[in-house]
């Protein structure tokens, strides 16, 4: 089967930003503007569980109001494939923005008109940065009372794109917002109603300070200053064509079929980042954003291939996206459900066929691929073969992760992998029921499997089962899941934050496990060198013995104690993390050394060399910021200085103050409740992991002492 439409053709594009800045609605939007579907489901209708949007179709999602989980749909604009995934906008899941981004060639950041950047989005504009997702900007709820355009242009461009580029100005605002000026085609839309079917009037730019009069004088400053907006945009866009911003200069003329290619240029290059304006509740505005995903963003392959890699990461080469080579795709999400496995890939080049077997070059296993369905939300189509630049699923895979390559097994080649945040808050988790005893642990072990955000760890003394993750939300969300998922009930126990700990310094060490207990003994003696290494590193392991004075049967048993010792450190029992354990010599015995002796004499040997190491405890630190009333700053900026936070930044947004600063986790349970007395119900806050810091000597006892509460 030859391709049916043309690569230039498709747009693959996510959609990201802060939390409710509207995301879900704007999608529903395009749904029905597409004819994807025939109703509009709003996001706070969802909460009695009667409706559900197409893309929060979660239990969860409905109850909450919020996306959880990353929903693909695809959809057509203009005689493009439009293959959409709507992320959500919680701190707590930020994984799904992550991983949506790594296969995406675009995304649309929206905004909320009355808030402008807030800091998830600042997060997320970030993680596109890393990615080099070129991308637009939607300032959406310009019918909300205090929505302000200039304030959130101005914060785009300080806070993230100086090179920003103003293509639409509203018209009016909140209730007066009546639809916009698109400076690039120089017309001005009016909708007659806020109805989903109302038809806009076209009119010049130049008519509209006639036709329009708002209440606010800022809102008509912008329609005054049109002719100037117009000629900044056609300046900065035109720059981009030598010849063409000469022209202008000289005779003011321009091509307008030529000014949206510089548009585009710019954008798929990054240097530039359109700014359109709109309400998608208000039906205002989501035609002309399609218009302009189809226009400025990119087609798959349009800005590079994919990074090839060696085992190390280390680049090697670049996968161009196209039909006419191996097959070679990224499987991004992994979802279990009652149907089994759904596996979601990006295929990057080649053809995928059912039936067709592919190499997990990740882990170096076959996958046979039985069915290939393309996804809309939580409904699946069932598709005879996927090709370049297609999103779709693959069902029952056995052996595949978030993040492996899935490659044609004939050229193997490992595909750029993805970067998953850390987990910094635990709980224990015991089963509700003798009947969720056996069940528990396969149960946690698949929502772990899908979610690269958590992590299990069971506790060797107690036994203690615990689940790592990025918040409260996101922990208290898996355990629901499970329920409603998997049918396992469990309980939770109380959250506590995830220290971890480090070697102080290089320490060499050495151990002998000798025992003589009637017939044959123990023996085995090890010589390690642990040397701390930068934050981030990871723990890794290198056999340096010479002369056999190990035997190589032995290697994998001191490894293997090291990777299980490590779990559990000796300052006060948390993960040892950022260090390089080298074992240098050894002795053995012919007739009394086993792997077990060696592996508990690397145990004995690592136990002593960390408390030797004068080891320490790192802490996870927030980024946190207030959004609050300017009369109650003393007080928080107390309260953070208490909370042993430091402030980074202070300063007005539209009308509240905020305040963004670091603090430490361990001081931040139960801030909600500080933050809604102090401000009486006014204030809030968003807080996000942003590095760990060595908690200072005298603190940790006190720490210590807090947590085993
Ligand atoms: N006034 C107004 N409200 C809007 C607009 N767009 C969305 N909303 C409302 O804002 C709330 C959040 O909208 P969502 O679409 O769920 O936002 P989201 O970005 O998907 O949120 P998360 O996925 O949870 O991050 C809902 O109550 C919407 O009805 C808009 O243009 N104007
Ligand atoms: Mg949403």
């Amino acid at each position: 089967m030859a391709r049916s439409k043309p690569l230039k053709l498709y747009r693959n594009i996510g959609i990201i930003a802060h939390i409710d800045a509207g995301k879900t609605t704007t999608t529903e939007r395009v749904l029905y503007y597409t004819h994807r579907k025939h109703q509009i489901v709003d996001v706070h209708d969802t909460k009695e569980g009667r409706a559900s949007t197409t893309t929060d179709y979660m239990e969860q999602e409905r109850k909450r109001g919020i996306t959880i989980q990353s929903a693909a749909v695809t959809t057509e604009w203009r005689g493009h494939r439009i293959n959409l995934i709507d992320t959500p906008g919680h701190v707590d899941f930020t994984i799904e923005v992550n991983r949506s981004l790594r296969v995406l060639d675009g995304a649309v950041v929206v905004f909320d008109g009355v808030a402008g950047v807030e800091p998830q989005t600042e997060t997320n504009w970030r993680l596109a940065d890393q990615y080099h997702v070129p991308r637009l900007c939607y300032v959406n709820k310009m019918d909300r009372i205090g929505a302000n355009f200039a304030h959130c242009v101005k914060g785009i461009k300080e806070r993230l794109a100086k090179h920003a580029l103003v293509c639409q100005v509203p018209l009016g605002s909140s209730d007066e917002f009546c639809g916009m000026a698109d400076l690039v085609a120089g017309v001005g839309y009016i909708w007659q109603s806020e109805d989903k079917d109302s038809p806009w009037e076209t009119v010049p730019l130049d008519e509209l300070p006639g036709r329009l009069k708002f209440s606010s004088d800022a809102d008509n400053d912008w329609l005054a200053n049109l002719p100037k907006l117009r000629q900044d945009l056609l300046e900065t866009a035109l720059a981009l064509d030598d010849d063409a911003f000469e022209r202008l200069l000289t005779s003011g003329e321009f091509d307008p079929d030529l000014l949206m290619r510089c548009i585009r240029k710019g954008t798929v290059s990054g240097q530039l980042v359109p700014v359109l304006c709109g309400s998608s509740y208000r039906n205002k505005g989501v035609q002309q954003l399609l218009d302009a995903v189809v226009d400025y963003l990119p087609y798959p392959g349009e800005t590079g291939g994919i990074a090839t890699v060696d085992e190390d990461g280390n680049v090697t080469g670049e996968q161009e996206v196209t039909d006419d080579a191996p097959a070679r795709a990224l499987a991004f999400k992994v979802i279990n459900d009652q149907f089994g496995t759904l596996t979601f890939c990006r295929v990057y080049s080649g053809v995928i066929k059912k039936g067709d077997t592919l190499l997990n070059a990740t882990r170096g296993k076959k996958e046979r691929i039985g069915r290939i369905v393309e996804v809309q939300a939580d409904d699946t189509r069932e598709i005879e073969e996927v090709r370049a630049g297609d999103i779709c699923a693959f069902v029952s895979l056995k052996e595949t992760e978030t993040g492996d390559s899935l490659v044609d097994p004939a050229h193997p080649v490992l595909l750029e992998r993805m970067r998953f945040p850390d987990p910094v808050i635990s709980v224990s988790v015991e089963p509700k029921t003798r009947d969720d005893v056996d069940k528990l642990s396969l149960a946690l072990y698949k929502m772990v499997k899908a979610d690269p955000s958590l992590r299990l760890h069971v506790d060797q003394e107690t036994g203690e089962t615990v689940l790592m993750g990025m918040g409260e939300l996101h922990l208290e969300i898996t355990i629901d899941r499970m329920r409603t998922e998997l049918g396992v009930d469990a309980i939770m126990g109380k959250p506590r934050v995830s220290f971890r700990e480090t070697f102080g310094k290089a320490v060499e060490h050495t151990y002998t496990h000798k025992k003589q207990t009637g017939g044959s003994g123990q023996f085995a003696e090890v010589s390690m060198i642990f040397d701390p290494l930068e934050q981030g590193s990871g723990v890794a392991f290198s056999d340096e013995v010479v002369g056999g004075r190990v035997p190589r049967e032995y290697i994998p048993a001191v490894e293997h104690a090291v990777r299980t010792e490590l779990q559990e450190g000796q300052v006060a029992g948390y993960e040892v993390v950022d260090f390089k354990a080298r074992l240098v010599d050894g002795k053995y015995h012919d007739v009394d050394s086993s792997a077990l002796a060696f592996e508990i004499a690397t145990r004995q040997c690592f136990r002593e060399a960390q408390r030797l190491s004068q080891p320490k405890l790192l802490e996870p630190i927030m980024r946190l910021e207030v959004v609050l009333d300017a009369d109650y700053l003393g007080d928080v900026i107390g309260d953070m200085n208490r909370r042993r936070g430091s402030i980074s930044e202070q300063g007005q947004k539209g009308s509240s103050a905020f305040v963004d600063g670091f603090v430490p986790l361990a001081e931040m349970f139960g801030y909600i409740n500080f933050l809604r007395s102090a401000t009486r119900g006014r204030g809030t806050f968003t807080m996000e992991f942003d590095h760990y810091e060595v908690v200072p000597a005298g603190m940790v006892e006190q720490l210590m002492k807090k947590e085993s509460k």
